[in-house]
């Protein structure tokens, strides 16, 4: 289920850590060609040994091998000038104490033979030197250990934009509704920038969190809890009445068979109205799984009045003290302005305390788009989608709660009466962004 939305935002957690770690890489580069340049007249001081800077430069661009004659060749650097030996630490691993004391000594030795000036400016390298090795410190408290930061870098809008922009456009071809793909954007983009990084894992860390954040946001939608109001049906006596709307084929009569079977289970006594009065074979159809969950239905003949078969099934249920009536209707298109009609008669004439729209997963964004129009026409309350088991775009999923500002609250999630789930948020936050 939503392997495809899984998949874009760990690409992006997966480019934008690779883009601040190789943008922190050419930072330290930069700096030790810095530190070459600047420490040339230190070298003329005279001493001889010294290796050309040049030379080093280019062996640094070549292999691990190389790296480490660089690290060799800046032993020499290292006798006098402090604050070489600690720049190529990063690629050197060694630091036994043995090391450090012959440094010492040989630093003190050189210092007596410059002039005070000089020894005045090789101590202020040793403690720049110092602060160095603290960085290096926390370097080594890193798995990686290759390299670490050496600056502590915070993010930059440039050091994302462009990969934020193309994951609005895989959100996009994936489904997610337009406004949803640029908040999440927006969102991600406000928490990253401006953030400081002081570790390698920090990066794919904050972007996993923002992204997390930003689709948390987007799916948290308040609405009716069906538990309860059927709770408090069953204390009042008046049954909860809800009506299932949307298109054709979506899944509205098999939801209502799993939605019953579920109460049934549940210690309910639900009741179905076959309101599906104009598709051929519908009421036998609803009638057929009514049997195979143990529920009642009330059905009149083929081309009846919908909205009597819902009233009918409502004094059914009042009669009987049964808590629930499911009103089946037929499939209709948004465009379809007398079947529009007739559900908002069924809606006058019995008055459903919930008008659920039922979309079908797969048809992504015409599935946000129908919600919208049934949503404009009956106002909707709640939404099920079906065919999620099927589904591995997950834009409709994504972006439907949003867009109409009304909670997905059952998933369907296969043919079976029991395929079925309540939706939490933060179980799909977890789908699509769990490690
Ligand atoms: N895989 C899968 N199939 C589903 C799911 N829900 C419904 N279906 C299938 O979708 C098809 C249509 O389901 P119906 O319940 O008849 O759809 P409907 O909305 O009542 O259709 P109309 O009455 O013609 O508007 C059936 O073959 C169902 O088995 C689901 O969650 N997953
Ligand atoms: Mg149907």
């Amino acid at each position: 289920m939503f392997e495809s939305l899984k998949k874009k935002f760990s690409g992006t957690i997966g480019k934008i850590s690779e883009q601040l770690s190789s943008e922190e890489e050419e930072a330290i580069k930069e700096k030790e060609s810095k530190a070459e340049t600047t420490s040339i007249p230190d070298l003329e001081v005279g001493k001889k040994e010294v290796t050309s800077p040049k030379t080093e430069k280019k062996e640094d661009k070549t292999s691990g091998k190389d790296e480490e004659k660089v690290a060799s060749g800046k032993e020499k650097v290292e006798e006098i000038d402090g604050e070489k030996k600690s720049r190529f630490s990063f690629f050197r691993r060694k630091s036994d104490t043995e090391d450090a004391d012959k440094q010492d000594k040989d630093d003190s030795k050189l210092k007596t033979e410059l002039s005070p000036d000089e020894a005045a400016a090789v101590s202020s390298k040793d403690q720049e030197s110092d602060m160095d090795k603290e960085s290096e410190k926390e370097g080594e408290e890193e798995p990686s250990g290759l390299f670490t930061f050496a600056t502590h870098k915070t993010i930059s809008e440039k050091d994302i934009d462009d990969i934020l922009f193309e994951l609005e456009l895989a959100l996009l071809e994936g489904d997610v509704a337009m406004e949803v793909a640029e908040q999440i954007i927006n969102s991600v983009k406000e928490d990253l920038v401006g953030r400081k990084l002081k570790r390698r894992g920090d990066v794919a860390q904050f972007t996993r969190e923002a992204l997390k954040k930003a689709i948390s946001d987007i799916l948290v939608v308040d609405g009716p809890n069906l538990n309860e109001l059927v709770q408090q049906a069953k204390k009042t006596g008046e049954p909860l009445k809800i009506m299932f709307v949307g298109v054709n084929g979506t899944g509205k009569t098999t939801t209502i068979s799993k939605i019953a079977d579920h109460y049934v289970k549940a210690g309910y006594t639900p009741v179905i109205a076959a309101s599906d009065t104009f598709r051929a074979g519908a009421i036998e159809q609803i009638s057929h799984h009514a049997e195979n969950v143990g529920v009642k239905i009330i059905r009149h003949q083929k081309g009846a009045d919908p909205a009597a078969v819902a009233y009918d099934a409502v004094e059914h249920a009042r009669a009987q003290n049964k808590e629930l009536v499911l009103i089946d209707t037929a499939g209709r298109m948004q465009t379809n302005v007398n079947l529009m009609d007739e559900m908002k008669k069924i809606q006058r004439v019995v008055k459903p305390d919930l008008a659920i729209f039922v979309g079908d997963a797969l048809t992504g964004n015409d599935a946000v788009e129908q919600a919208r129009k049934f949503d404009e026409a009956v106002g909707v309350d709640g939404i099920i989608l079906t065919k999620a088991d099927a589904d591995a775009k997950g834009g409709a999923a994504l972006s439907i709660g949003h867009v109409i500002n009304k909670p997905i609250l059952f998933l369907g999630v296969g043919q079976g009466y029991g395929d079925i789930m309540e939706f939490h948020p933060e179980w799909m936050v977890e789908q699509v962004l769990g490690d």
